[in-house]
C-alpha cells in the first residue's frame, strides 16, 4: 500500500521535524556523550551525572548509563512539576463501569504517594527490598509503583490475569517479603479473586517454596470482604488517613534497580527482567515526548495494563516524568458495547491514542458503525503496540478510527528494551502501513543471518542491536550469567532481539515476528516451554510440545499437542481439564486453543521434537513440510496430518 507522507498540520508544531530526525540520529550516533548528556537534562538529578555511557556488549557484559547521577524516579514524576502543575490532572481513571471516573491532580498526587510510601515503611519496607504488586487497573496501582520508587525499593508487578502458581514462582525468584493486592478487580463486568489468588499463592509458596511473605497489602476496590490474616494483612483503606502526607524522595544511584517485571522467553521459567532508574527514565521521558509529539496539556491514553512493559513505561514513567496527563483504563474495548475505547475518547477529550493490533483486529470485525456512532474529533496521534499490525487492520485504525487525520505510530519494542526502539515520528517519519520504520536516537538496529554476518541494504534477517540505549534491561534478577546467556551468546557482541526482520531500500524496519519459541498471543508473550511444561506437569501427561499458528484476531494461537501416560485414552473431558489445568498453571492468557492428542511426537533420531513439522501442521500447511529425511519415524507425521484438528 502506499505511503503516507508528514502532514503539514502536524509537521508544523511537531518536536521532531525530518531534518531534525537526520541531524539528531547521526549526532547520537556519532557523539552519543554528547547527544545524551544533553537528553539527560530532561530529567531532574539531585546530583547531575559526569560520567555518561559506559557499556559493553562482550565478556561480562556491562551497562552502566548515567552512572555517578543522584535521582529519584517519583519524584521526577511528581515533585518536579509543583507547584507549577499543583492542579493540573495527572492521571485520569476509568473504570470498568462508564458511571465510573475520577482524577487526581499532580498536587494530590503527591500525597497518596507520600502516604502510600510511609504505609510501606510502616509495614517494614526498607530500600532494595522487592515489593510484587498484583493489582487492578486503579489509581492505587500507580501510587503503589510510585511510592515504591519513592522508598526505593523494587517494585515487581504482576499482570492480574496471572494464577496463583505464577504468583509464587515470581514471589519466590525475587524473594518478595511484601505483597500490594486489592480485595477484587472488575474487567468487562467480571469480577477478578484477586486477593483470594493471592491467598492461594502463598499457600503455594509455604508447600512448594517453604517460604512465606512478611506483609499483604490490601485495597478495597469493591464492596466484597475477602479472608483476611490480622497477623500479616493490611486493609489499606483503613489504614491510610492516619498516614503522614509527606515523604522524602530517597536520593538513588542513577544504575540502583528501579524495577523488576517477569517476561517470557523460549526456555524455562519466566525472566525477571531488571531496570534500573537513570537511563530508564531519560528513555521513557525522550521516547513518551517524541514518538507521540506529545504536548503539555494534550490528553493521553495507552490502553495497556500497569502489568506490562508498556503499562510501566507509557501509562505511569514516561508520561509523568513530562508532567503529561495520563489516562488508566479498568475496562475492555467491548464492555459495554464495542464502541467503549471511543466513547472513553469522546468523554475525556483524549489527544493522543496509544492500544495493540489484536484490539483493533478484534475491533474492526464489528464493522465501522460502533466508531462512527462516536465523534473522536480530539484525536491527534494514533499508537500500535505489542505485534506487527498486519496493513489491512492498520487501514482501517488509519481511516476509520483516525479518519486519515492522524498518524499512526507502530512503536516496535520489548520489555528488555525499556522503552520504544523502532517508530515513526508523527512530524517526521512518511508511513508505510505494517512497518514500525525507523530508529531512535542512540539505536543502532542491525540485521544478521544465522551464522552472525551482518547484512546489508535491502534484506530480511535476524534483528540484533549493535550498542546500548539508556533504557536497556541491565540484567536478569539474579541470574547474570542467564542474561548474557539469552540475549548476548548467540551473536557474540550483539543484542539479539529475538525477532525476523525485513529492511526494505529505504531502511525501514519490518518485523515479521518472533524466530524463537516465543509465541505472541494478542500482545502477550508466552514461552511454548511453559506451556508444556505445565501440560506435562498434569498426571496424564508424558509429553507435549506447543507452536504458534496464526489467529485472526490474536496474531497467535496456541496449538498443543500432547502425548498421554500409558493406559490413559485421551477423550472430551480430559481435553477440558487440561485447557482448566493450564489456565491454572499459568493463567487465562496460555489457554491452549487447540488440544490434539497423539501418541507420538515427531523426533530425530537424537530424540529433538521436530517443532517445525508441528507448526507446519498447525498453520494448515502440512502439503509443504520440508525436509523430514531426520526423522526416526517417518508413520508418527502422517498420522499427526490425518488427526489434524479442523479449524
Ligand atoms: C512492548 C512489548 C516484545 C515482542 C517483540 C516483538 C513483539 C512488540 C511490536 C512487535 C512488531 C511491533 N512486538 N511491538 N512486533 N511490531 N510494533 O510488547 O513488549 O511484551 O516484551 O513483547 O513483541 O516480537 O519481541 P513484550
Amino acid at each position: 500500500m502506499d505511503r503516507i507522507t508528514v502532514s503539514a498540520t502536524i509537521r508544523d508544531t511537531a518536536h521532531v521535524t525530518a531534518e531534525d530526525y537526520r541531524r539528531l540520529y547521526e549526532e547520537s550516533l556519532n557523539d552519543p556523550e554528547e547527544f545524551w548528556a544533553h537528553q539527560k537534562e530532561r530529567i531532574h538529578w539531585f546530583t547531575s551525572p559526569q560520567k555518561i555511557k559506559n557499556t559493553s556488549f562482550s565478556g561480562d557484559v556491562s551497562i552502566k548509563w548515567f552512572e555517578d547521577g543522584i535521582l529519584n524516579a517519583s519524584y521526577n514524576c511528581i515533585d518536579r512539576h509543583l507547584p507549577e502543575k499543583e492542579n493540573q490532572i495527572a492521571l485520569i481513571w476509568e473504570g470498568d463501569d462508564p458511571a465510573d471516573d475520577a482524577s487526581v491532580t499532580y498536587g494530590d498526587l503527591l500525597l497518596h504517594v507520600s502516604r502510600m510510601a510511609n504505609l510501606l515503611k510502616s509495614i517494614g519496607v526498607k530500600k532494595g527490598d522487592r515489593v510484587t504488586l498484583y493489582m487492578p487497573m486503579i489509581l492505587e496501582a500507580s501510587y503503589a509503583m510510585l511510592a515504591c520508587a519513592r522508598i526505593g525499593a523494587i517494585h515487581s508487578v504482576i499482570f492480574g490475569g496471572f494464577s496463583p502458581e505464577a504468583i509464587a514462582g515470581r514471589l519466590d525468584d525475587c524473594q518478595s517479603d511484601f505483597i500490594i493486592t486489592a480485595n477484587e478487580g472488575v474487567r468487562g463486568g467480571k469480577v477478578v479473586p484477586l486477593k483470594a489468588n493471592v491467598d492461594r499463592a502463598l499457600d503455594i509458596l509455604e508447600e512448594s517454596y517453604g517460604k512465606s511473605v512478611k506483609k499483604v497489602v490490601v485495597v478495597y476496590h469493591t464492596e466484597t470482604e475477602t479472608a483476611c490474616d490480622p497477623d500479616r494483612d493490611v486493609n489499606y483503606n483503613a489504614v491510610i488517613g492516619t498516614l503522614e502526607d509527606t515523604c522524602p524522595a530517597e536520593p538513588m544511584n542513577a544504575e540502583d534497580p528501579l524495577f523488576i517485571l517477569y517476561t517470557s522467553g523460549s526456555t524455562g521459567k519466566p525472566k525477571g527482567v531488571l531496570h534500573t532508574t537513570g537511563g530508564y527514565m531519560v528513555w521513557a521521558s525522550m521516547t513518551h515526548e517524541y514518538v507521540f509529539d506529545y504536548k503539555p496539556g494534550e490528553i493521553y491514553w495507552c490502553t495497556a495494563d500497569v502489568g506490562w512493559i508498556t503499562g510501566h513505561s507509557y501509562i505511569l514513567y514516561g508520561p509523568l516524568a513530562n508532567g503529561a496527563t495520563s489516562l488508566m483504563f479498568e475496562g475492555v474495548p467491548n464492555y459495554p458495547s464495542s464502541s467503549r475505547f471511543w466513547q472513553v475518547v469522546d468523554k475525556h477529550k483524549v489527544n493522543i491514542f496509544y492500544t495493540a493490533p489484536t484490539a483493533i483486529r478484534a475491533l474492526m470485525r464489528e464493522g465501522d458503525g460502533p466508531v462512527k456512532a462516536t465523534d473522536r474529533s480530539s484525536l491527534r496521534i494514533l499508537g500500535s503496540v505489542g505485534e506487527p499490525i498486519n496493513p489491512e487492520a492498520w487501514s482501517w485504525y488509519h481511516r476509520v478510527v483516525g479518519e486519515e487525520r492522524c498518524p499512526i505510530v507502530d512503536t516496535w519494542w520489548q520489555t528488555e528494551t525499556g522503552g520504544i526502539l523502532i517508530s515513526p515520528l508523527p512530524g517526521a517519519t512518511d508511513l508505510k502501513p505494517g512497518s514500525a520504520t525507523k530508529p531512535l536516537f542512540g539505536v543502532q538496529p542491525a540485521l544478521v543471518d544465522a551464522e552472525g554476518h551482518f547484512l546489508e541494504g535491502a534484506t530480511e534477517g535476524n534483528l540484533v542491536m549493535v550498542d546500548s540505549w539508556p533504557g536497556q534491561m541491565r540484567t536478569i534478577y539474579g541470574d547474570h550469567e542467564r542474561f548474557k546467556q539469552t540475549y548476548f551468546s548467540t551473536y557474540e557482541g550483539l543484542y539479539f532481539t529475538g525477532d525476523g526482520c525485513r529492511r526494505d531500500e529505504e531502511g525501514y524496519y519490518w518485523i515479521t515476528g518472533r524466530v524463537d519459541d516465543v509465541i505472541n498471543v494478542s500482545g502477550h508473550r508466552m514461552g511454548t516451554a511453559e506451556v508444556e511444561s505445565a501440560l506435562v506437569a498434569h498426571e496424564q501427561v508424558s509429553e507435549a510440545a506447543v507452536v504458534g499458528y496464526p489467529h485472526d484476531i490474536k496474531g497467535q494461537g496456541i496449538y498443543a499437542y500432547v502425548t498421554c501416560v500409558e493406559g490413559c485414552t485421551p477423550d472430551e473431558a480430559l481435553l477440558k481439564q487440561l485447557i482448566q489445568w493450564v489456565r491454572s498453571e499459568i493463567g487465562p492468557i496460555a489457554s491452549p486453543d487447540f488440544i490434539q492428542f497423539t501418541p507420538a511426537l515427531p523426533k530425530t533420531r537424537s530424540g529433538k521434537i521436530m517443532r517445525r513439522i508441528l507448526r507446519k501442521i498447525a498453520e494448515n500447511e502440512y502439503k509443504n513440510l520440508g525436509d523430514t529425511s531426520t526423522l526416526a519415524d517417518p508413520a508418527v507425521v502422517d498420522s499427526l496430518i490425518d488427526n489434524r484438528l479442523n479449524r
